[in-house]
């Protein structure tokens, strides 16, 4: 009987004691700062950006505007961006990032692309490989191999997350081109194979442009390892801004660049250069910009971050 009895008050003082740690009972429980965080809070009022250049930068001013969205668009680098990424995750914190693909960001975490319903970050695009005027007839074995330049996710996924695996560029592509010599052979003229290095480059120097952002640093250095120790071409590589890699190429500067995005993120340089370059179509297609998030982050549209 006395058993039953205590039984019953402790029930009592249980179920007391969890109505109040849910909380029903009022709001003076709950530490109001947690309740009013806002999606914007959890970001912290912040999109992590990169070089100010980037077409990706102004799709995102645009999509600031185009969605109202009342939030600081950081300038950094590629470097940085993925830096601020890995913080966030290490932490388990919200971040978003101007992000593109491809990217090696996607093989090492768990990462979603924010629905852009307002398709301000446009649709799959390509990559295309351009030249300056008049590389064909000087130098038509080096105009032949850019025009011949071809790779799907696989490849140049490989290509970046060895560049980020072994932190060098030029022994990563090294490494690459090593590797895929299959998918080399297909781009070079006759009478090259990929297998057949040359040890001292001497013919005439071909300038390479890029911006530093890994899709493009992969794409540059695999090509300038071609054209340099299976050609026999001597290759200067100039990492630049968007806006001085595309003005080199229109005045002669430069001889070639692998990261042209169209028709969208770059539209607007290619649109100034215009006839002074040649456009020699997509090494690759299906690449996409837009504001990347970690998986965990639990919105999935651009729109809902104004809640
Ligand atoms: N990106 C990578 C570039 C093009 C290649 C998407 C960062 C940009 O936004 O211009």
């Amino acid at each position: 009987m006395l058993r039953k009895k205590k039984l019953v008050l402790m029930v009592t003082i249980l179920a007391f004691a969890m109505f109040s740690v849910v909380g029903c009972g009022g709001g003076d429980t709950e530490p109001s700062d947690q309740a009013a965080e806002t999606v914007k809070d959890k970001f912290d009022g912040k999109i992590i950006g990169i070089d100010p250049g980037a077409g990706i930068m102004a799709a995102t001013e645009n999509a600031l505007e185009k969605y109202n969205l009342d939030y600081e668009l950081m300038e950094g680098s590629g470097a940085t961006m993925t830096a601020t990424l890995k913080q966030a995750i290490d932490n388990n914190e919200w971040v978003a990032v101007t992000g593109w693909a491809p990217h090696w960001k996607f093989a090492r975490w768990d990462l979603k692309f924010l629905e852009d319903p307002q398709g301000v970050y446009g649709e799959a695009e390509t990559i295309n490989t351009i030249v300056r005027l008049g590389l064909k007839e000087d130098l038509p074995e080096v105009y032949e191999v850019c025009d011949n330049f071809r790779w799907d996710d696989a490849d140049i996924g490989s290509a970046m997350g060895l560049a980020e695996d072994l932190g060098d560029d030029v022994l990563a592509a090294r490494q690459w081109v090593q590797e895929n010599p299959d998918l080399v052979n297909t781009w070079l003229p006759e009478g090259y194979d990929a297998t057949e290095i040359v040890e001292n480059p001497t013919k005439e120097t071909v300038t390479l442009l890029y911006v530093e952002w890994a899709c493009a640093r992969a794409e540059t250095h695999v090509m300038a390892d071609v054209i340099q120790n299976i050609m026999g071409y001597k290759v200067e590589l100039l990492s630049l801004s968007a806006a001085a890699m595309y003005e080199g190429l229109a005045n002669g500067q430069g001889d070639a660049i692998f990261t042209a995005w169209l028709p969208l993120t770059h539209g607007e340089y290619m649109k100034q250069v215009g006839e002074q370059v040649e456009d020699l179509g997509p090494s690759y297609e299906g690449a996409r910009i837009g504001l990347v998030v970690p998986a965990y982050v639990d919105i999935n549209s651009i729109e809902e971050m104004n809640d």
